[in-house]
């Protein structure tokens, strides 16, 4: 182990640090220092559980051999090869072994380094393909209110965070937003999937006759919306809006960012809710978090109308430095392998009655107003102190991590997201955790 143990570092003002209150932090600073499977150590030597999958990403656990292994051996063996015009082995072995498992119909990956530079990649193929396709007046691109589509310009344009995109300007033009589909006076302490909204799905009908189809290019969802909080889609919901897309010649963009990689107890969502979208935007769980990666899955269809034209010609004027980077790729390979003897892609399927019996059991708990369950992943919503939205669920984070538990909030939400390893006896750790901190906080 690293002699940065138990070191604090003396000067913390250097490293401005992303989506964290960083005058807060600095006074008081949460540090991890190494972790194995379902835990972190913190600075103090404290074992955390990890109840969140680092940011929804660690989902074989940490530091698994497998992993750690290839990316030595990568390391030491190519570094780095061009990325254009030139390749290296085990890029295309890691596309071919992804390809395997993605749901049918999606033959092809291009590599990025994020969730966020996977949706950038894929609403510009998706306006590419309508042109090459001769259907250029399709530009315009239809998100959803609360969608986080990560934080790249094309990302906040089509996402529906109000704070994520207020503060900088008019970010791409042409972009419409559908309602998000959150019905609490309806749907509250639903189990899974809940009963009512399928019909919040004709708002697209709306918008495309508002907008005419012939200007829409793709309509880009999370199957089950995250990062603002988990917003589980009703009944029936996704099956209507691929039956519009696929109506008036849109393409649908899933953002599996998080869904995809066995969250869902399945390998991707759109396996999960048996609708097939066009394109399916990865990151996180493709390489366990553990090394930047990103993939974007593309049907044949999509693919080959680019390949037209001379052919020395690039088809797709679009890639960065590093995709498909040898140790990303190595890393993935490694998470991949790790998945199929663990059996960890639809490991949570077996685990879901026990962690929404888990979860449920919060009801009653002060001031729990909602909780959602759908696969591994779990939201307990909390009523917001009057004056002080965010501040319950912040306390809560803060307890928790105090009493040895990683929990993640967003407003007064508390998002869970376990390691796809999780026993069942951590499920009730984790659990109680959360219990003792909702009777703790104000
Ligand atoms: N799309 C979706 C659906 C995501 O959830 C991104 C894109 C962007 O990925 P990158 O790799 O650029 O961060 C995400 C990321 C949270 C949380 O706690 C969620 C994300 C990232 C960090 C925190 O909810 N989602
Ligand atoms: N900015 C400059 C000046 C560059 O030269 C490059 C890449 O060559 C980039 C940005 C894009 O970097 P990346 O390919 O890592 O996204």
């Amino acid at each position: 182990m690293s002699n940065r143990m138990n070191v604090a570092p003396n000067d913390l003002s250097a490293f401005w640090m992303p989506f964290t209150s960083n005058r807060q932090f600095k006074q008081a600073p949460r540090m991890m220092v190494a972790a194995k499977d379902m835990h972190y150590t913190a600075s103090d030597g404290r074992k955390i559980l990890d109840g969140t999958a680092g940011l929804w990403c660690v989902n074989a656990g940490h530091c698994r051999p497998k992993i750690t292994e290839a990316i030595q051996r990568q390391a030491a063996e190519l570094d780095y090869a061009p990325a254009f015009q030139m390749g290296h082995p085990i890029v295309f072995e890691l596309a071919n072994r992804l390809v395997d498992i993605a749901p049918a119909g999606m033959e092809h990956v291009f590599f990025t380094n994020s969730g966020s530079e996977s949706v950038d990649t894929a609403l510009k193929m998706a306006l590419a393909y309508q042109r090459v396709k001769g259907e250029g007046s399709r530009t315009r691109l239809i998100g959803r209110e609360r969608g986080y589509h990560g934080v790249n310009f094309g990302g906040i344009s089509v996402g529906g965070i109000v704070t994520n995109r207020k503060m900088f300007g008019t970010l791409l033009t042409g972009v419409d937003h559908m309602p998000h589909t959150h019905l609490p006076e309806k749907n509250a302490f639903t189990r899974g999937e809940p009963e009512y909204g399928a019909e919040l799905a004709n708002e697209l009908e709306r918008i495309v006759t508002l907008h005419d189809a012939s200007t829409i290019a793709a309509v880009i969802v999370e199957p089950v919306a995250g990062s603002t909080g988990v917003l589980i889609p009703p009944k029936g919901y996704l099956q209507k809006l691929r039956e519009i897309c696929t109506r008036h010649g849109i393409l649908l963009i899933f953002d599996e960012v998080i869904t995809g990689f066995g969250r869902m107890g399945t390998p991707f969502a759109a396996d999960y809710f048996g609708v097939t979208p066009d394109i399916i935007t990865t990151a996180k769980g493709v390489s366990n978090g553990v090394i930047p990666m990103g993939a974007v899955f593309v049907t044949k269809e999509i693919h080959d109308a680019f390949m037209t034209g001379p052919e020395h010609m690039i088809e797709f004027f679009h890639g960065y430095t590093y995709s498909g980077n040898p140790i990303a790729c190595a890393a993935a390979l490694g998470t991949l392998d790790t998945y199929k003897e663990e059996g960890l892609l639809t490991r949570g399927a077996e685990l879901a009655p026990y962690w929404e019996e888990a979860l449920h059991s919060l009801k009653g708990e002060p001031n729990v107003i909602d909780i959602r369950n759908i696969g591994l992943i779990g939201a307990i919503e909390l009523a917001p102190i009057a004056g002080s939205p965010t501040k319950r669920a912040f306390s809560a984070f803060v307890k928790a991590f105090e009493r040895g538990a990683l929990i993640r909030t967003t407003g007064d939400i508390i998002a869970l997201s376990p390691p796809l390893i999780i026993t069942k006896g951590q499920i009730d750790e984790l659990i109680d955790h959360v219990r003792e901190v909702l009777r703790l906080v104000e």
